[in-house]
């Protein structure tokens, strides 16, 4: 089955006084065409879905958009949290838009058969098995224990979050001997992993409790889709370990950044390919620097059509 990559759309980002609506409009746009073109069945979105907690009227209607236009387009979506993301929010619409083909998780459930889910192709035949990992705050996993120092803390968290992927993934390979084929297991992660780049958007995660995940703690699954590090990268020069980054540029110093998503094709042999797709620029961002003259003269410069 072909599944679609990416994360960090932060609907609702109010950028130095301006609102990324448009672009985010174009972009869903131009997404539901992608899976028509690439015959994409299913969509994931790996976290930081919405910018702030409690996001605008008009984030939510660009929410419920794409959502929409992926329900039509017959393709299946998969929702998860970021650090960005208010557990409620997402929470609230959850049972709603199960009925429109989209699986959301808010946050780590009690029930673990929740996160781990059968991914249908578009004629509706079993083709992969996620274990759906969205952003993991420490009171969803850790119970506080008095007197502990905060490497104790960062310790025990990182186990914590070790174990959460174990005990998905056995799952998931139960799931997988009882349905009989030997269908491709994909994880989710939002969250930063040893060696990855960040930028200035990137809100700092885990600060004085985990800094950075090791990649060696993540089970052996055959892709495992992260997010929360907006440039696009593979983790530690792993072809099935990737971050699809941002589809839109969050701060300046992404302004350069070739933005992606990733097509990544599984079968019952494991991980198959994985395609980067270059995803056009909406809107440019320019930064310069210089005396009052000299901006003018380049703000000018940069003004001039066609540039
Ligand atoms: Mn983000």
């Amino acid at each position: 089955m072909r599944i679609l990559h990416t994360s960090d759309w932060h609907l609702g980002q109010y950028f130095l006084g301006h609102s990324r609506q448009a672009e985010h409009q174009k972009l869903i746009a131009w997404l539901v065409e992608q899976t028509r073109l690439h015959a994409v069945d299913s969509v994931l979105i790996v976290g930081d879905i919405f910018d702030t907690g409690a996001p605008p009227s008009y984030a939510r209607e660009l929410y419920y958009t794409l959502i929409l236009a992926l329900r039509d387009a017959g393709v299946g979506l998969t929702l998860l949290a970021g650090n960005h993301d208010s557990v409620a929010v997402l929470e609230k619409s959850r049972n709603l838009l199960t009925a429109l083909n989209t699986v959301v998780i808010p946050s780590v459930q009690d029930d673990p058969n929740e996160q781990v889910r059968v991914l249908t192709t578009c004629d509706g035949k079993p083709g992969a098995i996620i274990c759906a990992i969205p952003f993991i705050r420490p009171r969803d996993v850790l119970q506080s224990i008095a007197g502990q120092s905060a490497r104790d803390k960062q310790e025990s968290l990182q186990d914590a979050i070790h174990a959460h992927y174990q005990a998905l993934f056995a799952l998931a390979e139960q799931k997988r001997v009882e349905l009989g084929t030997h269908l491709p297991i994909i994880a989710t992660g939002h969250l930063t992993t040893v060696g990855a780049s960040v930028s200035e958007s990137v809100r700092e995660i885990y600060v004085g409790a985990l800094e950075a995940f090791p990649t060696s703690a993540f089970p052996a699954a055959d892709y495992i889709a992260l997010g929360h590090i907006h440039r696009p990268q593979k983790v530690g020069g792993l072809d099935h370990i990737r971050y699809s980054g941002s589809p839109i540029p969050l701060s300046f110093d992404e302004a350069r950044q070739q933005k992606e998503m990733l097509l990544v094709d599984v079968s019952t042999n494991g991980l198959e390919r994985v395609t980067v797709l270059d995803v056009p620029c909406f809107q440019p961002l320019l930064s310069m620097k210089g005396s009052l003259k000299e901006l003018e003269a380049a703000v000018l410069a940069a003004c001039v059509p066609g540039r």
